[in-house]
């Protein structure tokens, strides 16, 4: 494979093979990434990208979009499957364009919204001052308990009577537990408001049936197709019938042009995986990984919040450690281990620095490791943020590295 591209373009060959050994080399540990299989790769990299199909299936403003069509429709129909849902709408090219498509749909600039907190665990899209969305709707942040780092609903309810948003966003990207979409349902239901869930993070633990599916209760559900749900780097927007024709229609012409055809293909490819038993157990292989990880540090002296984890991530608070956040995600890299630096609730060192660590078991789940694998790799961590011993923690990830080869069978780049 990319034996074309080593003739063509030997420096972007070069960099790519260089990714690859990192890819293999580390131990991957944020919590947003995954390792997709080869059938996704194919449909990304293939000639479908050639194709403009502005519109939808059966409603395009270019010719020649039949085989398009049967592909686009196939991802819709396997998404309604997978997630139980009325309607299903697989273009917008990022999980930050499947948030925006549901605001520009319902929403007018200046209308009231809540979303998380983004230091307490929400996400950029859901508010932040920085984002669009903080600052074309106003937005009020809701947050966490700060004794147990738990959602703290009741003060979501009072925020909810005062404010009356017209829209509660519910759903993180660095919240170790289940969340309870029900509550946000009855809260959003109180207050006349309309509910989107950002499922994210726990797209695949959703589709496996080991968390509580947002459709069930949600106006909209938005999310990436490239976390736990290991597809190919986009988005999704799963809603109620009655508001299809609005997010379509958000979607194109109102924030997007032509869809990128290539990549609806590997998410209707992912979507066949993730509607299989294999991806059931490797969901709950990825949870059990990470509940093992979580106790592991948690006897190494390790701060998590919340204590624990019920998904597939863990966030350490490092300030017991003597160590910031952006210091911790150096060290551990020099040991090759992959992590994000994280603000952890109340941070005293701001965003940029932090004071934690978030990391998460989908793509050493989908590489083959077990529960074994999680203790040495508590032990690197241990060794690299506790004692500064980066040699002894590199020999430990080496060795499983070696051992979990990826991508070793097709022989990508020589
Ligand atoms: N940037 C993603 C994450 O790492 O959680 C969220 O979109």
């Amino acid at each position: 494979m990319f034996e074309k591209l080593r003739k063509a373009d030997i420096k972007v060959y070069e960099s790519m093979k260089k990714e690859l050994r990192r890819q293999q080399r580390n131990i991957e540990l944020i919590a947003s990434e995954n390792i997709v299989s080869l059938p996704v790769m194919e449909a990304m990299g293939s000639h479908l990208t050639n194709k403009y199909a502005e519109g939808y299936s059966g409603h395009r403003y270019y010719g020649g979009c039949e085989y398009i069509d049967e592909i686009e429709t196939l991802a819709v129909e396997r998404l309604k499957k997978l997630f139980g849902c009325e309607h299903a709408n697989v273009q917008p090219h990022s999980g930050a364009n499947a948030n925006i498509g549901v605001y520009f749909a319902i929403l007018k600039p200046g209308d009231k919204v809540m979303g998380m907190n983004l230091s307490q665990g929400g996400h950029l899209t859901h508010g932040s001052p920085a984002n669009i969305s903080g600052q074309y709707f106003e937005f009020t942040e809701y947050g966490i308990i700060k004794e147990n780092g738990l959602i703290d609903y009741e003060n979501v309810r009072k925020i909810a009577h005062e404010v009356k948003p017209k829209l509660i966003v519910a759903g993180a990207s660095a919240y170790p537990r289940e969340i309870n979409f029900k509550i946000f349902r009855h809260i959003a239901d109180e207050v006349g408001a309309l509910l989107m869930v950002d499922m994210a993070h726990i797209a695949g633990l959703v589709a496996a049936g080991l968390h509580n599916n947002p459709c069930e209760v949600a106006d909209f559900v938005t999310s990436t197709t490239h976390k736990t749900l290991r597809g190919p780097r986009g988005g999704i927007i799963l809603c109620k019938k009655e508001y299809a024709s609005k997010i379509d229609k958000a979607i194109f012409p109102g924030t997007q042009g032509g869809p990128l055809e290539h990549i609806i293909a590997a998410k209707a490819v992912c979507f066949k995986e993730a509607l299989s038993q294999e991806f059931k157990e490797y969901q709950k292989q990825t949870i059990k990984n990470c509940k093992i990880l979580a106790s592991e540090l948690i006897n190494r002296n390790f701060n998590l919040l919340t204590e624990g984890s019920d998904n597939h991530l863990i966030l350490l608070d490092l300030t017991n450690k003597n160590i910031t956040g952006k210091q911790a995600e150096i060290r551990l890299d020099e040991a090759y281990i992959t992590a994000n630096k994280n603000a952890i609730p109340f941070d005293p060192n701001g965003a940029l620095i932090t004071s934690g660590i978030r990391i998460g078991t989908p793509a050493i789940t989908t590489r083959g490791m077990v529960e074994e694998d999680m203790v040495i790799i508590a032990k690197a961590i241990d060794l690299c943020l506790t004692y500064n011993e980066i040699d002894n923690a590199r020999k430990l990830v080496v060795e499983l590295t070696e051992k979990y080869k990826i991508y070793d069978e097709y022989k990508l780049m020589e």
